[in-house]
């Protein structure tokens, strides 16, 4: 029997984070492929679309109207998913049935006036006024007594449920830490405790050393696929420093944030050259008062496509019934993330 390869033989991945498991068939990454391969068509969007709910100076479905606004903007999300006013409550019966009532805020974050611009295509001075709002709206919504995690995210792409193609992202606040944050709450807080040290400061510094996983970096902050990856071209970013949430960034670290984002997302486009679709969000501290000295904060991608502009990674069969799966390994998703150029493939 040949030795244990990670590279060739199936095995199991644990994320440390979660405290769950990926199966990986590196063997199957080079099985024949019959599905069919195409080139997306390329878009051509106007700068400002007069139907747009999101452009400057446009109605929403809601009958609102935005301001001119020429940087970015925000607002209450006119369908939330949660809602400030609600009565607190719970339902209980024989143990088995239990519901709690959940109080929130839901906004929408207009990252540009400009209807045919995505975040790559953005300049950095740009995308760090995003990162700005960001914060600011963290600060605001975790200021509420009511509001004890605030989850910011980006759905990029028709594929990802994106209903609309101005540049946007969402927040949604809310009085319960959910399930993800939580996870990754209790295992970070374990470590913390067992080790002295941050778990994600520790396990970037083994990935320097590596350099096996690692896609880009700046001076503040790495870009890798983790080790433990479920989509195919899943990345993490993780600032150097040991910071909890994005309103104890510095200056520096905000601009530095910006381009690594950039630099990530540029990546992204060039590797089929599209529009690469993707859920993006950041995790950071609980806002409930508790002590989360444990948390490193970080951003994570989760895009679908897995071989092409079209072809995309189906969670379906096993992974629904069983756990999630994949075939290309991380260290290999890496190298060919790594090798892209990071100028933008339609400059
Ligand atoms: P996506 O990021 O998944 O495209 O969602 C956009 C959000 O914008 C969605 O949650 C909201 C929807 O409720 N929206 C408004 O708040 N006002 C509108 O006029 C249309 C859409």
């Amino acid at each position: 029997m040949p030795t244990f390869d990670l590279s060739e033989h199936p095995h199991r991945r644990y994320n440390p984070l979660t405290g769950s498991w990926v199966l990986v068939s590196p063997h199957r990454a080079k099985r024949p492929w019959q599905g069919q391969v195409e080139k997306a068509p390329v878009e051509l969007r106007p700068a400002y679309d007069p139907k747009c709910y999101l452009c400057p100076g446009n109605e929403r479905a809601g009958g609102q109207q935005n301001p001119e606004y020429t940087g970015t903007y925000s607002f209450v999300n006119d369908f939330s998913a949660l809602l400030e006013d609600v009565p607190e409550g719970s339902y209980e019966k024989k143990g088995i049935f239990r519901a709690e009532s959940q109080r929130g805020v839901c906004k929408v974050i207009c990252f540009s006036p400009r209807h045919d611009l995505t975040i790559p295509q953005m300049e950095v001075r740009a995308i760090r006024k995003v990162v700005d709002l960001w914060v600011e709206e963290y600060e605001e919504l975790s200021s509420k007594d009511f509001i004890n995690y605030v989850q910011i995210f980006e759905n990029k792409g028709a594929i990802m449920g994106c209903s609309n193609l101005h540049p946007h992202g969402q927040i949604w606040s809310q009085s319960t830490v959910p399930e993800v944050p939580a996870l990754k709450t209790y295992y970070q807080q374990k470590y913390h405790k067992s080790h002295g040290s941050s778990l994600l400061a520790d396990c970037l510094r083994e990935e320097l050393k590596g350099n096996e996983r690692i896609v880009t970096a700046n001076d503040r902050f790495v870009a890798l696929v983790p080790f433990w990856a479920v989509w195919p071209f899943e990345t993490m970013i993780i600032p150097r420093r040991h910071v909890q949430n994005i309103s104890q960034l510095t200056d520096e670290e905000k601009s530095a944030l910006a381009d690594i984002y950039k630099r990530v997302t540029v990546r992204y486009d060039n590797l089929f050259e599209v529009s690469f679709p993707y859920s993006a969000g950041i995790h950071q501290s609980p806002t409930d008062g508790q002590d989360h000295r444990a948390w490193h904060m970080h951003v994570s991608f989760y895009p679908p496509l897995l071989r092409s502009a079209t072809v995309k990674k189906f969670m379906v069969g096993y992974e629904m019934l069983a756990e999630p799966q994949r075939d290309i390994t991380p260290e290999l998703s890496a190298a060919r993330l790594r090798e892209l150029p990071e100028r933008h493939y339609t400059e």
